[in-house]
C-alpha cells in the first residue's frame, strides 16, 4: 500500500461526509451503479445481503447520507459508518472495526471507472459492505476480524489474516437451498464478477476451511481463480471464535498456496477450467 497521508487531522482518520457537497453528476453515477447491480443481483446475492439493502434504505436515488444509514445501522447491530478519505492504515482500519465502526470512503468513481476501480469508493463500501452489517452474526464476525487484525499486526501474521477477509468479506459465496449466492463486497459491487463468480466454468468453488483459506494467496487485479463457499454466516463466525495462535502455528508448518490450487482434501463444489480475467473493484495489494 503506497504511503497514506492523514489529512483528516484526527488519529482515527475520520472526516465529515459532507453529503450536501455531492454534485448531481456524482449522484447520477451512484444511480447507474445501483440500478445495474440491483437488477443483476436479484437471484444472485445472498438473501441476507438483499435484506440489508432493503432495511438500510440504500436506494437508487443517490449517494446515501451516512447520518441516515447510521440511524438504522445503530439500532440493528450497533455498527456505525465513519467517513474516511480513502484507504487508512491497517491499525486504524482494525481499530474501527474492533469498535463496530465501519470506515467508509466518501468519493465516488468516475464514469470511466464504472467497471474497474483500484481502491474502494463509496459505492463499494456502502453498497458492498454496509448492508451485511445489519446482520447480527456478520456484524459479530466483522468486530472479531477487527480484533483479530490488531492481534495479527502484533504477531506479524497480517498477510494470512487478510486472506480470510479477502476470501470471505470481499469475495465470499454462501450455499442456500436455492443454490450458491454472493455475499462478498468485492463481487456485489462489480458487474463483471457478479456474473462470473456463479456462472463461469473457469474458477474453482471450494468449501470454506479456515486454514485452507489463510494459506491461499490472492491477486487484486483479476477475477478470483477460486471462490470459497460457506454453509452459513454461523460457520464463518464460529471459525473466528477459536484462538488463532494454534491456527498460526499450523500455518507456519504448511506451504502457501497459489490462488488456483485444488487440494485432494478440498470440498470441491466445482473444479474450475482455469484461466484469468481482468479485475474489478480492487483493495490494497496483499501483504
Ligand atoms: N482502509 N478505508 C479502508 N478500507 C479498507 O477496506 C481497508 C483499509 N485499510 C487497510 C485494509 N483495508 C486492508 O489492508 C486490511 O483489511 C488488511
Ligand atoms: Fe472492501
Amino acid at each position: 500500500m503506497s504511503t497514506l497521508v492523514n489529512r483528516s487531522g484526527r488519529p482515527d482518520w475520520a472526516i465529515v461526509q459532507d453529503w450536501d457537497g455531492y454534485t448531481a453528476a456524482e449522484h447520477a453515477i451512484w444511480r447507474t451503479l445501483f440500478a445495474r447491480q440491483a437488477e443483476l443481483l436479484r437471484g444472485r446475492a445472498a438473501p441476507e445481503f438483499l435484506d440489508g439493502v432493503a432495511r438500510l434504505g440504500v436506494a437508487a436515488d443517490g449517494i446515501p447520507d451516512f447520518r441516515r444509514l447510521n440511524d438504522v445501522l445503530g439500532k440493528s447491530t450497533g455498527f456505525r459508518i465513519v467517513a474516511v478519505p480513502g484507504l487508512v492504515p491497517d491499525d486504524v482500519f482494525f481499530e474501527h472495526l474492533a469498535h463496530r465502526r465501519f470506515p467508509s470512503t466518501c468519493f465516488i468513481r468516475t464514469k470511466e471507472q464504472l467497471d474497474y476501480i483500484e481502491e474502494p469508493d463509496v459505492f463499494h463500501d456502502i453498497f458492498g459492505h454496509v448492508p451485511l452489517l445489519v446482520n447480527p452474526v456478520f456484524a459479530d464476525y466483522m468486530e472479531a476480524y477487527g480484533k483479530g487484525g490488531l492481534a495479527a499486526l502484533k504477531r506479524g501474521t497480517l498477510h494470512q489474516l487478510s486472506r480470510l477477509y479477502w476470501y470471505t468479506v470481499e469475495f465470499g459465496l454462501i450455499e442456500t437451498k436455492a443454490g450458491l449466492r454472493i455475499y462478498g463486497s468485492g463481487i456485489v459491487s462489480s458487474k463483471g464478477e457478479s456474473e462470473y463468480c456463479l456462472d463461469h466454468p473457469a474458477p474453482n468453488r471450494l468449501g470454506f476451511d479456515l486454514v485452507r483459506v489463510m494459506r491461499t494467496k490472492y491477486r487484486i487485479d483479476a477475477f478470483q481463480e477460486t471462490y470459497f463457499v460457506i454453509r452459513g454466516f454461523d460457520e464463518l463466525f464460529q471459525a473466528t471464535l477459536a484462538d488463532f495462535a494454534p491456527v498460526y502455528a499450523r500455518l507456519a508448518a504448511l506451504p502457501e498456496l497459489a490462488p488456483g490450487t485444488v487440494l485432494p482434501e478440498d470440498r470441491v463444489l466445482h473444479r474450475g477450467t482455469g484461466g484469468k480475467r481482468r479485475g474489478i473493484t480492487g483493495r490494497p495489494p496483499p501483504q
